[in-house]
């Protein structure tokens, strides 16, 4: 492979730590799964337009390949390589009092964390029974949970497309055909391997072998955050007692894209701010205080519908989870103060 060429125009942190002198001390390189630096950075090759562009197939190319990853992680987080990561599951340490008890702003509340299966590659590297495997070991462990958290797994293969458009609109199922998740193999086999489990209310989902092998996600309408969280920290550790999870001490949870390690929790909410989106500078100024990030309501790379937006913690790494999700009600707080005030 040839040092690839980028737009001048490029702002994807491949390209701008993937260096003649980094790209040539890496391109030899190969984990014990086979993956090397041409599949690690595939998808910002061939999407230029990525803020990232770089995906691991296993734990081993977060340490053979991290001349290239570190400064990505660092960039993205604020997570230097002497860093170590911290978890903090505990609900009782989050403070975290509903901030639109009325109803006026946060429609729902969305809480998830990425997971992998310990023992086995990360998706751009796995291979198809490894993912069939992961599957069925998955699937019989989520069918096993009780209570408000027992529920059903139904496999993406044989899903109607009906029902798989009307639980996509209603923000229960990944998308399919991410073109930056296309060109970093993880949509191989598609829909081979790939399902959803929920609970009857769907307040507790788990997605299987989309970007990462399990997306464990609590969800409701409102803005009570404390309670989503809780219900995802009972998940977590249901789940963690019958499928053990790939970490590391330095980069925490293990996630195919850098973006997710750590925690690799994103704590959301869709909140209604159509006086504060007027004043777009102002309202990304609060959110990068808080270090928020904004997206659409229909996930990443979508757009914002009549002033709804979907606003998230930024960070994962070198922050706990209680961290996390104290830092996105902060923000939140203060970005429904600025809303009521301009109203
Ligand atoms: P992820 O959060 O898993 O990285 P996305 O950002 O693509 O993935 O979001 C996945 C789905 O979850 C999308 O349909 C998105 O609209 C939905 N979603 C995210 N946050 C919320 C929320 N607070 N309430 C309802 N749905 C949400
Ligand atoms: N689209 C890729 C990934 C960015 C982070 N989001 C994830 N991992 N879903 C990019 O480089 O833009």
């Amino acid at each position: 492979m040839d040092y690839p060429t980028f737009p001048a125009d490029c702002r994807s942190m491949l390209c701008r730590f993937l260096t003649p002198e980094v790209f040539d001390a890496l391109r030899g390189v190969q984990t014990s799964n086979g993956f090397t630096l041409e599949q690690a950075i595939r998808s910002g090759v061939e999407n230029p337009d990525s803020s990232i562009g770089v995906y691991a197939g296993d734990g081993e190319s977060y340490i053979l390949y991290a001349a290239l990853f570190d400064p990505i992680i660092e960039a993205y987080h604020g997570f230097h390589p002497s860093d170590t990561h911290r978890s903090d599951l505990d609900p009782g340490r989050l403070n975290a009092p509903n901030p639109d008890p009325e109803g006026e702003f946060i429609l729902s509340t969305r809480i998830r964390v990425g997971r992998n299966v310990a023992g086995f590659p990360l998706g751009p590297a796995i291979t198809r029974e490894q993912r069939d495997e992961i599957e069925t070991r998955v699937a019989a462990g989520l069918e096993t949970l009780t209570d408000d958290l027992a529920g059903r797994y139904y496999p993406l293969t044989g899903m109607s497309p009906e029902t798989q458009r009307a639980l996509i609109e209603d923000h229960f199922l990944f998308k399919e055909g991410d073109r930056f998740l296309e060109s970093a193999g993880l949509n191989r086999d598609w829909p081979s391997g790939r399902g959803l489990y929920h609970n009857h209310d769907k307040t507790f989902l788990v997605w299987v072998n989309e970007e990462d092998q399990m997306r464990i996600i609590s969800m409701q309408p409102g803005g009570d955050i404390a309670a989503v969280f809780r219900r995802l920290v009972r998940a977590v550790r249901a789940i963690e007692s019958r499928v053990p999870f790939a970490r590391s001490a330095h980069l925490g949870y293990l996630t195919s894209c850098p973006t997710n390690l750590g925690t690799a929790m994103r704590a959301s909410v869709h909140i209604a701010l159509p006086k504060l989106a007027e004043d777009y500078e102002r309202f990304e100024a609060i959110c990068a205080k808080h270090h928020l990030q904004i997206r659409g309501i229909h996930g990443e790379h979508s757009e914002s519908v009549g002033g709804v937006y979907d606003i998230s913690n930024r960070r994962r790494l070198g922050v706990t989870e209680v961290e996390a999700a104290q830092e996105m009600v902060e923000g939140v707080v203060e970005l429904i103060a600025e809303e009521k005030h301009l109203r």
